[in-house]
């Protein structure tokens, strides 16, 4: 299984979302591994947009990942990073599609409710990122048979 980092942006925090993001994940049959709320500091900010880094709105989207805390967490599951890739839709809320996260809840390219990881080259350094080992979790998914058939896991 794959583990794939998450953060619920600030803008998802501000306007009351955090239920209702996580619960579609859960929902899914993703398994939270991790999860805790957090101010994400410039020097993380900076590392995990590095990619962004000469962009105009470079410093506009690190202050508005500033905004107020955010929550960060962990998922796991059967290719996670690209279902959770799925799930969260294009980049820009405005094009993206409708019964997807930003597709349903966003009309901002920036304020797009979720961080997603894009690949598990990115996921595992993300998840290094924000969380100590101690903080990832491991338990026994009771229910993984009504989840996956025996030979998808
Ligand atoms: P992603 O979040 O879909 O992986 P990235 O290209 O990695 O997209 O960009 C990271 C974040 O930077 C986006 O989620 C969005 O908040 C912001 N962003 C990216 N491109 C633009 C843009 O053209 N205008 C405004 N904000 C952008
Ligand atoms: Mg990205």
């Amino acid at each position: 299984m794959e583990k794939t980092l998450v953060i619920l942006k600030p803008c998802t925090v501000q306007r009351g979302l955090i239920g209702e993001i996580i619960s579609r994940f859960e929902r899914k049959g993703l398994i939270l591994a991790g999860m805790k709320m957090m101010w994400l500091t410039d020097e993380m900010l900076n590392e995990h947009y590095a990619h962004l880094r000469e962009k105009p709105f470079f410093q506009r989207l690190k202050d508005s990942m500033r905004i107020s805390p955010a929550i960060v967490c962990c998922w796991e599951g059967v290719d996670a990073i690209q279902v959770v890739r799925t799930m969260a839709g294009s980049t820009n809320g405005r094009a993206a599609l409708p019964g997807t996260i930003r597709g349903d809840y966003s009309i901002s390219f920036q304020e797009n409710i979720v961080h997603a990881s894009d690949a598990p080259e990115t996921a595992a350094i993300e998840v290094k990122r924000f969380f100590n080992e101690n903080e990832i979790y491991t338990y026994p998914p009771a229910l993984l048979s009504s989840f996956y058939a025996t030979d998808e896991f």
